[in-house]
């Protein structure tokens, strides 16, 4: 039952509200124009360029604000324990974790419930029985391990913390190590198409997955969920976007699809409000990293939606 605000909770109620009230037409009005804009458009799909660090460097990346492959920033990391399998046995601290186990047939990161995904049981391993298991070939179950930086008795957060070292010099931008992370996961596991609005790389130290994207200019052809809902960072698509049935979900092909086999070794630079969706070809380790928000890239037109998005969740919040 909501609760009767104190003076200050008013204050932030009233400007929160009126923020939604002067984002929302404007928000609206964006989608509108982005509409109109690709309305007739064919749409079609292109290879996400690879480009080596030695042509170019990271904050030229980075400011191209498109999706591109670095074929070779993680070889140049100096890593004391590098996030492979061998390294990330030797990081367990013997301690068993609990590993949730999805129906294989619906392999869905994160929605149990919204894109039909269901837990079959939850295990208790360390990290070696973890990866021992997960490189046996299934087809009974699957499974998404996110580990955080306080994981494997902090070894997470070292790998982690000495990449923030070498990125922030590469890059000459902050990180956002809570942010980060390593997760682990079988083949086939999907995460559904979606955005963030933090500047995102995402390493792949050991296996290849399939990654889809679309730009910030298609948000209107891929039907994201209402922003006042907990999905708003997702789309009401299916959650491999491809089976999407098309009489249902008619502009999906005005939009362009960005395409790419994210392969070992590799790392794919997600730049802000980016949508993307991730399948896994393989069991594999991958490392989300992230940079911190700059009161910059608030002016991101991507920004209008997820405003939308924050202030509804604080305005909640305020009333709850
Ligand atoms: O690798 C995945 O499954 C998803 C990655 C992702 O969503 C991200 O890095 O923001």
């Amino acid at each position: 039952m909501a609760k009767i605000p104190g003076a200050r909770s008013l204050v932030h109620l009233v400007a929160f509200g009126g923020l939604i009230v002067i984002l929302t037409p404007i928000w609206l009005i964006d989608r509108g124009v982005s509409r109109v804009r690709t309305m007739g458009r064919a749409g079609g799909t292109r290879e996400i360029e690879r480009v080596s660090l030695n042509n170019t460097d990271l904050p030229s990346v980075l400011g191209r604000g498109v999706p591109v492959i670095l074929t070779d920033l993680y070889e140049r990391l100096e890593l004391t324990v590098r996030p492979d399998l061998h390294g990330l046995r030797s990081i367990g601290d013997g301690h068993p974790f609990p590993v949730n186990r999805h129906d294989a047939e619906r392999p869905f990161f994160l929605y149990v419930g919204d894109y039909g995904a269901k837990r079959i049981r939850t295990d208790h391993l360390t990290i070696t029985e973890f990866l021992d298991d997960l490189w046996i070939d299934t087809d009974e179950r699957s499974t998404y391990k996110l580990f955080a930086r306080d994981g494997l008795g902090g070894g997470i957060g070292a790998i982690i913390e000495e990449m923030a070292v070498q990125l922030e010099h590469l890059a000459g931008r902050a990180a956002d190590v809570h942010a980060s992370g390593i997760w682990i996961g079988s083949k086939g596991v999907t995460t559904p198409l979606h955005h963030d609005a933090w500047t995102g790389l995402l390493f792949q130290p050991v296996g290849s997955k399939q990654v889809v994207m679309f730009g910030p200019e298609d948000r209107g052809n891929i039907y994201f969920s209402s922003p006042f809902r907990p999905t708003s960072r997702w789309t009401r698509l299916p959650a491999r976007s491809r089976e999407a049935d098309r009489s249902q979900f008619q502009r999906l092909d005005r939009a362009v699809r960005f395409e790419a086999r994210l392969g070992e070794g590799e790392t794919l630079f997600i730049p802000p409000y980016w949508s993307h969706e991730v399948e896994a070809l393989e069991p594999n380790v991958s490392i989300p990293f992230r940079f911190a928000t700059r009161p910059i890239d608030h002016l991101n037109p991507g920004f209008l939606r997820p405003a939308v998005e924050v202030f509804h969740r604080k305005l909640m919040a305020l009333l709850r």
